[in-house]
């Protein structure tokens, strides 16, 4: 499935489409801001199958503008829902853009989603946990320390799951000293609400699919119709066997 990530400039589109490779396996990269697809690892000339639209805290008209015009399946996001308030106010932010938008709305925090916690990020969790390090409130002071080497472990884990995304890692290595990394992983997956993007994307596999078959037989008619091969050739020899294998190809 080929997944373009969209929404206006800063609202975590690179983060999303790396938790949508990373928690689904799926090819998924950010559009441009301007022109053709592009922004992701996983580059391919092929048409999205799906769009994932991520809203910042509220819907903006360039949304509603930008979502009119696009014609595949769309699943909505509230992006950045760790930097939102607490449970209670991204429920109600969500509730009012999925109003706005007139579609479900799923709340995602992005670094929690992308999340691949390795051990060396494990075994620095557990002994932050250890010494009862919290992230403050102001979660940028949490790497204010004059060792630098702590100073860039701290940063490093910061960048890696956000604010919150750290804290609810260090609460889970608090409460369970010998968690794996793997278990964190999964731990700040369940807490970013990436999983609730499952449901609503595999309910479009049967337009994705018939779609797909749309554009395969218009490829064909048009090869047909142009008498060439796969390459577009269509040289006088192998005309008529390639003409009549793409016709052949058709009325299976
Ligand atoms: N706390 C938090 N930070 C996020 C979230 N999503 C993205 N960020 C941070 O926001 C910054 C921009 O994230 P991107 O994923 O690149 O967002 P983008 O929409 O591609 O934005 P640009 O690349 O700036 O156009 C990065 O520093 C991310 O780590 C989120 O859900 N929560
Ligand atoms: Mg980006």
């Amino acid at each position: 499935m080929q997944i373009a990530v969209t929404g206006h400039p800063g609202t975590g589109r690179d983060t999303v489409a790396r938790a949508l490779r990373r928690c689904f396996g799926v090819r998924a990269r950010r559009l441009a801001d301007r022109g053709g697809a592009d922004g992701g690892s996983s580059g391919s000339a092929l048409p999205p199958d799906l769009a994932v639209h991520v809203l910042g805290a509220a819907v903006r008209d360039c949304d509603l503008s930008f979502l009119r015009r696009v014609d595949v399946p769309i699943v909505a996001v509230l992006g950045k829902c760790d930097l939102r308030g607490g449970a209670e106010e991204v429920r109600s932010l969500v509730a009012r853009a999925a109003r706005d938008l007139g579609r479900p709305v799923f709340g995602v925090s992005g670094p929690a989603a992308a999340a691949q916690v390795t051990e060396d990020l494990r075994a620095a969790l557990a002994d932050w946990a250890v010494a009862g390090r919290w992230v403050p409130v102001l979660a940028a002071s949490f790497v204010d320390v004059d060792d630098p080497v702590e100073r860039a472990r701290r940063t490093s884990a910061l960048a890696e799951l956000g604010g919150r995304g750290l804290a609810v890692a260090l609460e889970r290595c608090a409460a369970e000293p010998t968690v794996s990394a793997a278990e964190l992983t999964r731990h700040l997956r369940g807490f970013s609400g990436i999983g609730a993007l499952a449901a609503p994307v595999r309910a479009c596999a049967p337009v994705i699919a018939a779609e797909r078959e749309r554009r395969h037989r218009r490829a064909l008619t048009l090869l047909a119709a142009r008498g060439g091969g796969p390459d577009g050739g269509g040289s006088a020899g192998g005309a008529e066997t390639d003409r009549d294998r793409c016709e052949a190809d058709l009325i299976r």
